[in-house]
């Protein structure tokens, strides 16, 4: 017999325990920006998500897009400027952030869910009020930390088989008021408030690396936080490992960054032995 054949019976053979054991988990998966990439690529990450809800998953995408916001800002002359992570984001940049965050980009992912054979629902944090934000920090403008998370409306959406996709857009306590989030700390705050049983941020790089480059597979959160410390973990990299953390705190059982550009990232996580990327669990 075709030995490729066999190879794939094999795969799909394993993967069985791991679906058992994934039957009725709630996974926030978080995908950015620089994840996204072109057409294929999102056709397959939609692919992959309605595998996932198939068998009996729960899935709940939370979505970046900080290119192509900084993309409609340059076409309109609107400067972007980052400050430790996170977008300055003026009165007049948050109204671009809302329109590029749950217009273009969150139902492009709703339309390639659907055109997989899913049923997605695009909202944002501001539908039935499930992020309420307050502002993060004056120097950032219109930048939104969550204050009270309201996730039954997450629930009622994945228990009714759909596919809640959600943009990091909130609402402030004060009446018309709109904040610009993190996609990390939206996707973080979202699987804390649901206790999912797993949060998998996919990114543009392989995971958390050691002092050699070396990925680290699996991760103590005492181990990421000493990381934090010495340096070793640096860059946008201490805003994911942190929101890692909180999610912990909260009630996640796991969390895993891994790279969202290599095909079917998130299948190879749930479904198979090695996994994929880092795993932070205490
Ligand atoms: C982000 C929201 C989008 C985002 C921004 O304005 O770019 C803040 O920085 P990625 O693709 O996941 O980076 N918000 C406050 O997080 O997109």
């Amino acid at each position: 017999m075709d030995r490729d054949f066999v190879t794939t019976a094999r795969t799909l053979s394993e993967a069985l325990p791991y679906m058992q054991r994934y039957a009725g988990a709630v996974v926030v998966v978080k995908f950015g920006g620089n994840a996204m990439g072109d057409d294929e690529a999102m056709a397959e990450f939609a692919r992959d998500i309605v595998l996932m809800k198939q068998v009996g998953i729960h899935p709940v995408v939370v979505h970046g897009g900080g290119p192509m916001i900084n993309d409609l800002l340059d076409r309109l002359g609107i400067e972007s400027r980052f400050v430790r992570g996170k977008r300055v984001t003026t009165a007049e940049a948050v109204q671009v952030v809302e329109m590029v965050l749950s217009g273009l980009v969150n139902k492009r992912i709703v339309q390639a869910i659907n055109d997989a054979g899913g049923r997605a629902i695009g909202i944002s944090g501001k539908d039935d009020d499930l992020m309420v934000c307050e502002a993060d920090d004056p120097e950032l403008g219109f930048v939104g930390r969550p204050i009270e998370m309201n996730v039954q409306i997450i629930r009622d959406l994945y228990n009714a088989g759909l596919i809640p996709v959600i943009a990091p857009v909130a609402t402030g306590m004060a009446d018309n008021e709109t904040f610009n989030v993190n996609g990390d700390t939206a996707a973080g705050a979202i699987a804390g408030a649901l206790k999912a049983d797993r949060l998998l941020l996919l990114t543009d790089v392989a995971g958390v690396k050691d002092g050699q480059g070396q990925v680290l597979t699996q991760i103590h959160p005492d181990q990421v936080r000493a990381m934090i410390a010495d340096g070793t973990i640096a860059g946008g990299m201490i805003p994911k490992t942190e929101t890692a953390l909180t999610a912990l705190d909260q009630g996640v059982r796991a969390v895993v960054i891994l790279d969202g550009r290599v095909p079917h990232a998130a299948l190879l996580e749930l479904f198979t032995e090695q996994g994929a990327g880092s795993l932070i669990r205490s």
